[in-house]
């Protein structure tokens, strides 16, 4: 299976990540990739390929002007305002305020972000681009008759909302590539959703709509990030209802009951019929996954990979989450593998 992947995804390097009431050096962190090419190489998966330009066309589609107007400036407007640390959010339209964009820096960061953890730096808005060109490439590949490919997108992409960013997320990579698969005249899209965390995003991106199903398969939102979304009771909206499915699950959740919902979630898929699948794939599910609270051991990855492939459809598998760094190889690529073995 080729791999599409850029070493831009470097310039996204914050040092700080708000975390428990401190900023810490963030999980989300440019070694990880490293941990994947390693073994990519390990197991000859592949060839890896460096992604075409990006087209913006697939990305003003699935994002606001003013929220990818503000990514472009947020640092250079934040430095200009004298601020001396990385730029984090510390105010937000709450209830009863008014819903709309200010001019200072400062605010609009509270306008378009989702949360308070993730840091815009010097060179986040490159690496997002980079990321999106990762996965609109890995698109393409689909379009032209591949049966798999594996768009290594860093930085992740499944919190990012039409317009917002949060939970480590900017351009939200699986939606760019879904929509880019319908821009190419595939009719139907299904997005299947196995990172722990919910993916607010790409529910948000296309919840009111009946050609993109959205599957997701995550971490109960009463307990864990994003909070705020990813309840079963959320099922779309106008045209879109029925074509969003969240599967929730709680602490301690393991392979067995795990694999079982994935059986609902591909029922789903089948049954929606579409033509080609993209995968959301997170491996911060991961028994020992610093930030998660699911407990598959690295072997269930390859059972996941081959459940994924019994679907029959061209698959893109977009990079999200995992946090156990050293294990993120094994478990990404295993995934990858049980999938190129049905
Ligand atoms: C991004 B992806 C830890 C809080 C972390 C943000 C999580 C973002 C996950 N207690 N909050 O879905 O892997
Ligand atoms: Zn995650």
């Amino acid at each position: 299976m080729e791999t599409i992947y850029s070493e831009k995804h470097r310039l996204r390097d914050a040092q700080t990540e708000l975390y428990g009431g401190e900023l810490v050096y963030p999980f989300e962190r440019p070694s990880r990739m490293d941990y994947i090419l390693d073994r990519l190489n390990t197991v000859k998966l592949g060839s890896i390929t460096a992604p075409d330009p990006l087209d913006m066309v697939p990305v003003m589609a699935v994002h606001d002007a003013g929220y990818v107007a503000f990514l472009e400036r947020a640092w250079p407007d934040w430095v200009a305002a004298g601020f001396k640390g990385e730029a984090i959010a510390a105010n937000w339209p709450a209830r009863r305020m008014a819903q709309t964009c200010p001019d200072h820096i400062d605010g609009q960061l509270g306008y378009y972000a989702l949360a308070a953890e993730t840091s815009i730096t010097e060179g986040t808005w490159a690496a997002a681009r980079a990321g999106a060109a990762v996965a609109l490439t890995g698109a393409r590949r689909i379009q032209d008759g591949a049966r798999g490919c594996f768009a290594l997108c860093r930085p992740p992409g499944h919190h990012a909302a039409f317009d917002m960013y949060g939970g480590y997320c900017f351009l939200n990579n699986a939606a760019i590539a879904a929509q880019n698969l319908r821009g190419a005249g595939l009719a139907r899209i299904a997005v299947l959703d196995v990172d722990f965390h919910h993916g607010n995003g790409t529910q948000d991106i296309f919840y009111d709509r009946d050609d993109v199903l959205f599957v997701s398969l995550h971490g109960e939102p009463q307990q864990t990030f994003p909070y705020y979304l990813g309840y079963a009771a959320e099922i779309g909206i106008g045209a879109g209802v029925g074509y969003t499915l969240n599967l929730p699950m709680p602490p301690g959740t393991g392979f067995d009951a795990w694999r079982r919902a994935l059986g609902t979630a591909l029922d789903r898929v089948a049954e929606f019929g579409p033509d080609a699948l993209i995968v959301s794939l997170g491996v911060d599910t991961f028994e020992t996954d610093p930030i998660s609270f699911f407990k598959l051991r690295s072997a269930d990855f390859v059972t996941m990979g081959a459940d994924i492939a019994q679907a029959a459809l061209p698959t893109l598998f977009v990079m999200e989450g995992g946090y156990d760094i050293t294990e993120i190889g094994v478990n990404t690529v295993n995934v990858l593998e049980g999938f190129l073995s049905r």
